[in-house]
């Protein structure tokens, strides 16, 4: 299963949608001015109908895999409940404003000639008015939805590696060397602001590889949206994690900082490899420290240097092995 935002349609906002309307009035004709009114009022009702298509075609937010319901939630800034009630109002203001042009249909069909026309309006400011009433819910559902579709499409059910740790350890650049993908590598913390994918190929199986943003050690309620998506993606794609500590003399990051990250991370998957990265900058203070706090925790590690491919041979064949070993269960 893929990104299941990826085909919704997104209808335009209630302004939008006004406007198209207002646009299009003038243009549409008929054989009496009755006839004229009443496909005014059905082109409205065609328009009103994608808010309801929309909602119709909106994925089950239970149905959807944790991963996505908590991308969900995470781009929303709101609960799934706050989600669910305005889907709801849309549905329903939808229906009410439907139902609402067909009574004037009927009435234009069933009075004089000369009201027709007064009706339509009638029923176009009512309409209107209803829907800039929910405003609000249905302009900030449509914005979620087009997030939400930005999303690269990542697949729950995939082997899947995930490379997490620290702001500018090294992730993307790691990622890079043995992956598709192709991210964005500055020396700048949160360079990465998305989860992005890649993929590379184990013995003829597809394998995902994840990069995430940076995340800092601090409890979860003061992180930011950018750090709750590679929390995500740790805690919900059920894979092989990639830990990277920076123990370069650039590194922005104390060892403490870097390693309380790691235990964190560790109980949500303790599927995970450790690296050393920048070890060819290395800076010895640094470096014993965290060997050290790794060593008393009887936690293994590997030393590489994603930028310059110091041991990312032996990396990847731990990959490998680790992924066989998983898809084997
Ligand atoms: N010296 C050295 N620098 C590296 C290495 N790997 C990455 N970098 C640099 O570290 C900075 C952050 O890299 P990036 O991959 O964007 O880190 P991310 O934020 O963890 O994704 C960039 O300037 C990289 O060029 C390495 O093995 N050695
Ligand atoms: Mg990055």
């Amino acid at each position: 299963m893929l990104n299941p935002f990826e085909k919704l349609n997104c209808p335009p906002k209630v302004e939008d949608l006004i406007k198209i309307v207002l646009g299009r009035l003038p243009k549409i004709s008929g054989n009496t001015i009755k006839d004229r009114e009443i496909r005014r009022l059905i082109y409205y009702d065609e328009q009103v109908k994608r808010y309801l298509n929309f909602v119709n075609s909106f994925p089950r937010i239970d149905n959807l895999h944790p991963f996505y319901k908590e991308a969900l939630e995470i781009t929303a800034g709101k609960s799934i409940d706050n989600i669910k009630i305005c889907l709801s109002i849309i549905n329903k203001t939808s229906l009410t404003a439907s139902s609402i042009l067909k009574r004037y249909i009927n009435e234009i069909r069933k009075s004089d000639e000369t009201l027709a026309n007064k009706l339509m309006r009638q029923a176009f400011g009512r309409v209107s008015s209803l829907l800039r009433k929910r405003k609000d819910c249905i302009d900030w559902i449509i914005d979620l939805t087009k997030n939400m579709k930005k999303m690269k499409s990542i697949d729950p059910e995939m082997p899947t590696v995930i490379i997490a740790g620290s702001p500018n350890v090294g992730k993307s650049t790691l990622v890079s060397k043995i992956s598709s993908a192709k991210p964005e590598i500055a020396n700048y913390p949160f360079t990465t602001k998305e989860i992005h994918v890649g993929h590379f190929d184990i013995n003829g199986i597809k394998v995902q590889v994840i990069d995430t943003p940076g995340i800092l050690d601090r409890p979860m309620k003061e992180r930011n949206q950018i750090e709750r998506k590679a929390i995500n993606a740790i805690k919900n794609l059920n894979g092989i994690i990639v830990f990277l500590f920076d123990i370069s003399q650039q590194s922005l990051y104390s060892p403490k900082e870097q390693f309380d990250l790691l235990r964190e991370i560790l109980e949500f998957n303790k599927n995970a490899i450790i690296a050393l990265n920048k070890i060819d900058s290395k800076d010895e203070k640094l470096y014993a420290e965290v060997s050290k706090m790794l060593r008393e925790n009887s936690l293994n590690f590997m030393e590489i240097s994603a930028e310059n491919n110091i041991g990312i041979d032996d990396l990847k064949e731990e990959i490998k092995k680790r992924v066989l070993e998983m898809v084997k269960q």
